[in-house]
């Protein structure tokens, strides 16, 4: 945590309709070739619930309603002097149909079959707490080649 001078607000939404939860394959940038949530950075004047319903509608064309608040990821690169401040939504309720487009290629999962393997590595710590609908708090350290470090997580 040493030597951290700057942080990025993020947002991260996971659209739950049990048993399936929808994902997307981030298609470029950062994190690119993983599966996660949808999401990114705020922009000037945008609250954390306005950006995660934007970034939604960007990523898979759809519109969420009724975001709650599920958690804060923080997260740091060996490095790397910025830390990322990801703020953990979920939603329930939408409309539209998920559809693919220059970021994202969404896919329901079931929930029971998240593919880990094949997401960032805090991914398998914090989702499972996320799923019991338990609020939370983590912290992740990865090295330059963003290999999971240490973690911490605190769940209510
Ligand atoms: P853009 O840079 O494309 O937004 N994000 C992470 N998500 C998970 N699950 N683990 C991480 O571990 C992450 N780091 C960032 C936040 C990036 C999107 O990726 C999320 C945003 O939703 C390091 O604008």
């Amino acid at each position: 945590m040493d030597g951290i001078t700057s942080k990025k607000l993020l947002t991260l939404c996971l659209l739950c309709q049990p048993p399936k939860v929808l994902l997307g394959m981030k298609k470029r940038g950062f994190g690119a070739g993983r599966w996660n949530g949808f999401g990114g950075k705020l922009e000037a004047g945008e609250t954390l619930e306005e950006a995660a319903r934007r970034e939604f509608m960007e990523e898979a064309g759809v519109t969420v309603k009724n975001l709650s608040k599920r958690g804060v990821l923080e997260f740091f690169f060996e490095g790397n002097s910025e830390m990322l401040e990801v703020h953990v939504f979920k939603a329930m309720e939408y409309s539209g149909t998920p559809v693919e487009t220059e970021e994202m290629k969404p896919q329901w999962f079931e929930i029971d079959a998240v593919p880990f393997d094949e997401m960032w590595q805090d991914d398998r710590y914090w989702f499972p707490v996320f799923f019991e609908d338990r609020e939370f708090t983590g912290r992740f350290f990865f090295d330059a080649d963003e290999n999971l470090l240490s973690h911490e997580i605190r769940a209510a």
